[in-house]
């Protein structure tokens, strides 16, 4: 009798074709009703594939035994509601290191050299008119990475070969790396050209980065997010990105994302990104291999491939 399992989101085709050929999938994301979907299937599902799982859902699945999480982070599932019921949690991390680091040096060349903007000037036909102006390089700057884990490191391999000085901070050293480290993150800040956020979120990075860290950083502070939205003082820093007291900011992520504060929008010292860190064909498919991998190797019995409960 084929498990049953609940897909809580969209999964990538590759993935959802192979949840099919094993197990019995309930999406969630498409029911009418989803509270009245999760009282039939509550005896059933013995597994979950996806993300957002609140301890209210796993309250309700009295057989859930995992849950496959589709992303490295997360901070969408309730860990500690899931060990409280002997559920197991899964992630996918290491198979996206390179395209969220990729697009991270993507975002840092398009903000530095207005890339976006010099796009839309030429397609708006003002090129004739004027040049449209000098903006900075890397190469020189300092880029301090707020989580030199699985992708700082490989941000701070390429920020490196942009010929950049990586200095990094974390809840502690690691001895390890060649890197400077910084105890404290407004210090690093205040020495720092380019901060690069990539550590997770959820309650221990809540608003870490802070309104006193955004102006040690300062008028000509350039800031990249590939975390979390939750990691930054969002209001905070579009204040300063509006009056001058930040040179500018690369954003993948957003507090309330997909909802973006339209006054993004106006400014041309921002490069807006929707959540595209690992959005390649060929990382989403590795993510979607694990998801099942993990699923199959609970239910076979065997260790699981990336658990984090
Ligand atoms: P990882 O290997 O666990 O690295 C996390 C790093 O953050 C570690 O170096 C850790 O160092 C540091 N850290 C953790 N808690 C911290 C805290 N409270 N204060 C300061 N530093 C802290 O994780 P990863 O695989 O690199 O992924 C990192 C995060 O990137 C994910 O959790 C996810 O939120 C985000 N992400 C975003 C995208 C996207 O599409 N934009 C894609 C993938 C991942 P210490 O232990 O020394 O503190
Ligand atoms: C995922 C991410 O696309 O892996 C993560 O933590 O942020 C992205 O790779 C996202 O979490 C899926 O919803």
């Amino acid at each position: 009798m084929p498990v049953d399992i609940l897909q809580t989101h969209k999964l990538l085709d590759t993935c959802e074709q192979a949840l099919a050929e094993r197990y019995t999938v309930h999406r969630l994301h498409e029911a009418a009703d989803k509270e009245a979907l999760i009282a039939e299937l509550a005896p059933r599902i013995r597994g979950i594939a996806g993300g957002n799982v609140s301890a209210d859902l796993i309250g309700k699945l009295p057989k859930l035994e995992i849950v496959a999480n589709f992303g490295v982070g997360y901070d969408t599932i309730d860990t500690k509601a899931a060990k409280a019921a002997n559920v197991r949690v899964t992630n996918t991390p290491n198979v996206l290191n390179d395209a969220v680091a990729e697009l991270t040096i993507g975002l840092m060349i398009a903000l530095a050299r207005r890339i976006p903007q010099a796009d839309q000037f030429v397609r708006q036909g003002k090129w004739p008119g004027g040049n449209m102006g000098l903006f900075t390089e890397l190469t020189g700057k300092t880029v301090g990475i707020l989580g030199l884990g699985r992708i700082g490191k490989e941000i701070a391999t390429r920020a490196q070969a942009m010929k950049m000085r990586v200095v990094y901070h974390g809840r502690k050293r690691q001895p390890s790396e060649p890197h400077i480290f910084y105890d404290n993150l407004t210090d690093m800040a205040r020495d720092s050209d380019w901060l690069v956020l990539i550590a997770p979120g959820g309650k221990g990075t809540e608003r870490i980065v802070s309104r006193d860290v955004l102006t040690a950083l300062g008028p000509k502070g350039m800031i990249v997010n590939v975390a979390r939205g939750t990691l930054i003082d969002e209001p905070a820093m579009l204040e300063l990105l509006q009056n001058g007291g930040l040179g500018g900011a690369a954003l993948d992520v957003f507090e309330k994302e997909p909802a973006v504060p339209e006054a993004f929008f106006a400014l041309d010292n921002v490069v807006l990104s929707p959540h595209q860190g690992s959005a390649t064909r060929q990382t989403r498919d590795a993510m979607g291999a694990l998801v099942v991998a993990n699923l199959d190797a609970h239910f076979a019995g065997e260790p699981l491939i990336s658990a984090v409960v």
